[in-house]
């Protein structure tokens, strides 16, 4: 008995270690995959050496889901940036342009396919639809987080994973974002170092927030917003690495419940930078809809006058609509013989809040500006082309062969042969644009000739005037005011403009985007005119709305109005307007400068003929403009504020 009994024990012993040996063997690779990542984990933590446990964690889970070769925690330091650029030249991503010409500067070429922003494939993930809105597309938060872990699963294989500290806005502004960025791509990381606070001093802030060493409390203290991209381009042992890797299928996904970014597939602008768009626009509007601010896609410029009295303006045009242009102007000759100047706070983006001395205050949340290359010249835009002279990133523009960068409209003649942003050969009778339209440069907003003394002070400055417009070839006239708060937000809402390439459909074709915002507004849309509607609550000094229209063409196609820097002769009539120094006249669209109130000193040849076409109100162009916002408010019918189906009820009563 006892023998059978040892025996049967024995057996069990042996099957017991058979079944032990077996299992680790079948779990051998999974094991050493694990350890893998340990390692990459050790590795990762003992450069990071971070004490901000919650951030470890994600950077353990992302390493562990990614599978990058190695992590590196950047730290912003130029020695990064040359380490990495160098890097990029080799690896074939960037060619280093002349030094001579454009010192410690980098061409970058995409492929054809990832070229712009993807609205189409941008979601907004909110527990419901309806939170999302009409104007955005949705999908269900569990379902796309259960699809984006398929597709970020040994995304970053054969690849570095970078881990970017950034902050948006100053350090020490009430309403500075603190965010990591997680990519596989070097191309991004140097591009957040221009465009964001960026590097170790953002990180030993996170952790002296977490750790209690700060007082200064802001909304978000100790907390980081989690962003993480993936160019979704894993590379197997030996695999040959391309200049521009990317994924066909694209995800650029934001989560506002839980204020995290996942964006995978493209390594371009906003898609791939994702403190731009996805966190100060997509992910700030609805923080900002909770703390009663507000996150918008605005200019903010600077003019002092000859008695030296600043005003700040803040400027919603849609993309590829002139934003830079008039964040950089120069005013006129004339204006300048009489002392008037002008400053830039920003050319993308403001945050503003309703600041204890009763203004709305506005700040920059970036460092650095992302500009369409094309028609960028000394002739139209003089401080833009001195932002770029250095330290610049220049993405899908033309190289030419003395190893500068070229683009349709820049000055003097065309080169006679270059490389276009494709990489071909190219002159210019080949029939072929040189750069992309959407071609664009990434420069350090400091290097701004007209960079505003107070563009990194944490209070932000005051906000005097709101100015909406867009490209219209017709029914807008140059410039009116609302005629108050209410009626300026309806002006903010049914704002339209001509697609451009920077859009999806057909090119010409006006869309509402509202307050510029349609493709960046995180929540519902007619919440979002509620919020803006509810913001005049709580400031005493109101800011004056208006809207402009540098774009209206005659029948013969030309320009009604020669812009760029004449711009300004509008802008003091609007500075006027907000400081209760110009007359106006009362319209049944608002308030219009006589051409006696509008300086044309200086404008050779512009005669009050000319002023007139510019200033026309047409009555059946104005029916039509009241038809097709009505169309763009049924889409929105659920959730539109009343007080603007009153407001279009009234201008109706007011074109009768
Ligand atoms: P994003 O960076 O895409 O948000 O756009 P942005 O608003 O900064 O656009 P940007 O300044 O790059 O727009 C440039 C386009 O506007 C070019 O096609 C310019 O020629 C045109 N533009 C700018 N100002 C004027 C102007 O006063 N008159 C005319 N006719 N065109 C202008
Ligand atoms: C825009 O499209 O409004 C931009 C460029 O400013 S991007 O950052 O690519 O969105
Ligand atoms: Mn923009």
């Amino acid at each position: 008995m006892r023998s059978s009994a040892a025996a049967g024990l024995q057996i069990g012993y042996r099957a017991a270690l058979l079944r032990i040996f077996w299992q680790i063997s079948g779990a051998l690779p999974h094991v050493i995959a694990k350890l893998q990542v340990r390692r990459s984990i050790a590795h990762a933590m003992s450069k990071s050496n971070t004490s901000h446990a919650a951030l470890q964690k994600w950077v353990e889970d992302m390493t562990a889901l990614c599978t990058p070769d190695s992590v590196e925690w950047c730290d912003g330091s130029q020695a990064e940036w040359d380490r990495l650029t160098s890097m990029a030249v080799e690896k074939g991503t960037f060619t280093r342009l002349n030094p001579e010409k454009r010192p410690n500067s980098f061409l970058a070429r995409s492929t054809p396919s990832d070229v712009a922003r993807v609205e189409d494939r941008t979601f907004i993930c909110s527990r419901r639809p309806d939170q999302a809105g009409p104007t955005n597309h949705w999908a269900d938060p569990a379902e796309m987080r259960a699809t984006l872990m398929e597709k970020f699963k040994g995304c970053m294989k054969g690849r570095t994973m970078y881990v970017i500290p950034f902050c948006m806005g100053p350090l020490d502004s009430p309403l500075a974002k603190i965010g990591i960025e997680i990519t596989d791509s070097a191309y991004v990381v140097v591009n957040m170092r221009i465009m964001t606070h960026m590097g170790s001093h953002v990180l030993k802030r996170l952790e002296d927030e977490a750790a209690g060493r700060i007082d200064k409390k802001r909304d978000g203290f100790g907390n980081f917003i989690p962003c993480l991209h993936s160019v979704g381009a894993p590379l197997e042992p030996g695999q040959a690495d391309v200049s521009w890797p990317c994924n066909e299928d694209k995800y650029i996904v934001h989560f506002p419940d839980t204020r995290e970014i996942m964006s995978y597939g493209s390594g371009y602008g906003g898609n791939a930078l994702l403190g731009k768009k996805c966190l100060a626009l997509r992910i700030a509007s609805n923080i900002a809809r909770e703390h009663k601010w507000m996150a918008e896609h605005m200019l903010i410029v600077g003019v002092e006058n000859p008695e030296g009295e600043k005003t700040y303006l803040s400027v919603a045009f849609p993309s590829a609509c002139g934003k830079t242009n008039l964040a950089m102007l120069i005013p006129p000759k004339c204006y300048q013989d009489a002392g008037w100047k002008t400053t830039i706070v920003g050319d993308d983006i403001a945050w503003l809040w309703p600041h204890e001395d009763g203004k709305l205050h506005a700040i920059n949340p970036e460092t650095g500006y992302f500009g369409v290359a094309p028609g960028t010249a000394y002739t139209t835009n003089p401080r833009a082309m001195e932002s770029i002279t250095a330290n610049c990133i220049f993405t899908n523009v033309g190289l030419t062969d003395d190893g500068d960068v070229w683009w349709e409209g820049m000055d003097g003649e065309p080169p006679a042969h270059a490389i276009d942003w494709t990489g071909q050969d190219w002159t210019p009778d080949c029939g072929r644009v040189c750069a992309h339209a959407n071609a664009r440069f990434t420069a350090p907003a400091s290097q701004c000739p007209s960079i505003d003394p107070k563009w990194q002070d944490p209070d932000g400055v005051p906000i005097d005037g709101i100015i909406f417009g867009g490209r219209r070839a017709t029914t807008m006239p140059l410039v009116f005011q609302a005629y108050n708060w209410s009626h300026g937000v309806y002006l903010g809402a049914t704002m339209g403009s001509e697609m451009t390439a920077a859009a999806f459909g057909n090119i010409g074709k006006v869309r509402r985007d509202p307050m510029a915002m349609l493709p960046f507004c995180g929540y519902n849309m007619g919440e979002y005119f509620a919020h803006w509607l509810e913001m005049r609550r709580y400031l005493k000094h109101l800011p004056r709305f208006f809207h402009v229209n540098w774009f209206r063409k005659d029948q013969d196609g030309k320009w009604l109005w020669p812009g760029f820097g004449e711009n300004m002769r509008v802008i003091e009539w609007c500075i006027k307007r907000c400081h209760g120094a110009a007359a106006g006249h009362e319209t049944q669209i608002g308030w219009i400068p006589a051409f006696e109130d509008f300086n044309i000193e200086g404008l050779d040849g512009f005669t009050e003929a000319d002023f007139d076409k510019a200033m026309a109100f047409n009555r059946s162009e104005w029916k039509a403009e009241l038809v097709s916002q009505g169309e763009f408010f049924i889409d929105l019918y659920d959730h539109m504020p009343k007080e603007l189906i009153f407001q279009r009820e009234l201008l109706a009563a007011r074109l009768v």
